[in-house]
């Protein structure tokens, strides 16, 4: 059985000068370059959002980005326009070692829901396909890395761990928005889910 690098939403968007940058975002991708080099399979995922998806403030009258809407599913914070499907702000960051993956997951294209997860929908239920994907390769564990830690890296690393996978969150290698103490939320929710977390010395 096998491991595979999971490189979360490292795109223009979420480093500095983008839509919805994570602070320092990019400082990040020379070390997921190195650790690439090194891995057995290398999958990219990508924040893929039609233009006037429903996680976007801009569609909410009223509403301003980093406030709160309920959803069908629950609730939603609304984010600035981002990682809209073709755009520069989607592409992957230009100096991350894109030809190297072996599988580019897209989500977050349903224009209703949004997708945190590489695995589900926020709906919680509806599939991306990554599951199928991994089982098939026989990819039983899982390192995830990326943007941003508390968000999609969180939101990834939890389901993956509910599926069964092992998984370890490399810690130096992410980057988080942080809103509200969303990320030491995660940190507890990813470890009462068993996910491993390796710090800055690991
Ligand atoms: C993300 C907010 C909205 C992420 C994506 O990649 O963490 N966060 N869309
Ligand atoms: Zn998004």
């Amino acid at each position: 059985m096998g491991q595979a690098l999971i490189v979360i939403d490292v795109q223009r968007d979420f480093c500095p000068g983008g839509a919805l940058a994570v602070p320092d975002g990019d400082a990040i991708v020379p070390g997921i370059n190195a650790m690439m080099s090194e891995a057995e399979a290398v999958i990219l995922t990508q924040d893929w959002h039609p233009v006037g998806h429903s996680s976007f403030a801009s569609s909410h009258d009223g509403k301003a980005p980093y406030e709160m809407t309920d959803m069908p599913y629950g609730p939603q914070v609304l984010w600035p326009d981002h990682c809209v499907q073709g755009s520069t702000g989607a592409q992957f960051h230009p100096d991350l070692n894109v030809d190297r993956a072996d599988l580019i997951i897209r989500k977050g294209y349903n224009p209703q829901i949004d997708s945190y997860s590489a695995f589900f929908e926020n709906d919680r239920k509806t599939p991306t396909g990554l599951e199928g994907y991994l089982r098939t390769r026989g990819l039983d564990r899982l390192v995830m890395v990326g943007l941003a830690t508390d968000f999609c890296v969180n939101y990834s690393a939890v389901d993956a761990a509910k599926l069964g996978f092992k998984v370890t969150v490399r810690e130096q290698f992410c980057r988080a928005i942080d809103l509200d103490g969303s990320l030491s939320a995660a940190w507890d929710g990813m470890q009462a889910a068993g996910v491993t977390r390796e710090g800055t010395d690991g």
